[in-house]
């Protein structure tokens, strides 16, 4: 049988579990043909360490793409994190209208905690809007949702099924098929809430852990993109990443060592058992 290929589009943060060293192992591991285009070289992520370096990449996007378009390469799926400057958005929407993939997945990866990520101006969040027209799936965390659709950051909404429903409804409105909000905290539990252009309401909750992780964001995204790619649905593959991100969680838990990310590594056998690989 023909081997799925997919893309993703995001950083490397060379240290530090994020981005395309969760992305890649995770994908791999499930059996997904895995091309890169990396938008950015870091030394380390910008949650938490100081002094990073930062190589921007953008350059380099249209002429990979070039390339790609004389080896008449074919995707069939896309799937967008971190960028490394607003400019790539434009670029990746070129790609996007040149390649084609089946699904397009945007993680607008750009703030958490009600606030952009350090290094970030709201250029990225009009860069993001400009993704998320061509997506079929958007997943911003509730920080992301509210910077895309202009609307005030109030925590308690995480848990609030009115207001949540509302922001994926603005969501929509910028073009995309699906969207989905991460991180939503309903009746005690935790999951992802979703609303589809046809009005279907799809919602995963499981166990609220005490503690946030880094990377959390990325692991929860791979899986999920990963997860469609095999052919799940949508509720089955935001039941997969969640259930994943929490035994992911809970193999870092009293590790103090590892605040810099989450030891995902560790979720990867059962992740091929909930897909039947194993
Ligand atoms: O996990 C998202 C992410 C990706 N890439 C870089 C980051 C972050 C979050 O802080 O700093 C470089």
């Amino acid at each position: 049988m023909k081997q799925t290929r997919v893309v993703t589009i995001q950083d490397i943060s060379c240290f530090g579990k994020c981005s395309l060293t969760v992305a890649l192992p995770l994908l791999s591991a499930m059996g997904l043909e895995c091309a890169i285009v990396p938008t950015a070289v870091l030394s380390t992520h910008t949650g938490g360490f100081s002094g990073w370096t930062f190589r921007d990449l953008t350059d380099d996007i249209p002429a990979v793409s070039a390339h790609w378009q004389k080896e008449a390469l074919h995707f069939d799926g896309l799937y967008t994190g971190y960028l490394g400057s607003p400019a790539q958005a434009a670029m990746i929407g070129d790609f996007i209208d040149t390649f084609h993939p089946g699904t397009v997945f945007i993680d607008p990866a750009m703030a958490d905690g009600g606030k952009l990520y350090a290094g970030f101006t709201m250029d990225i969040v009009e860069a993001m809007k400009l993704l998320c027209a061509k997506a079929d799936y958007v997943v911003p965390n509730l920080t992301e949702a509210c910077f895309l659709t202009g609307s005030i950051y109030n925590e308690n909404d995480l848990s609030d099924r009115n207001a949540i429903r509302s922001l994926l409804e603005k969501l929509l409105t910028l073009g995309c098929r699906t969207a989905v909000i991460t991180g939503v905290q309903f009746d005690g539990k935790e999951g992802a809430a979703a609303l589809d252009k046809d009005g279907v309401y799809t919602e995963y909750l499981t166990e609220h852990l005490p503690i946030r992780c880094h990377g959390t964001g990325d692991v929860y995204a791979s899986i999920f993109f990963g997860a469609l790619m095999r052919g799940l649905n949508l509720y089955d593959a935001i039941k997969t990443a969640a259930d994943n991100v929490v035994r992911a969680i809970k193999a870092t838990m009293d590790d103090k060592d590892q605040w810099y990310g989450v030891r995902f590594e560790e979720c990867i056998p059962s992740l091929l058992k909930d897909l039947g690989l194993v």
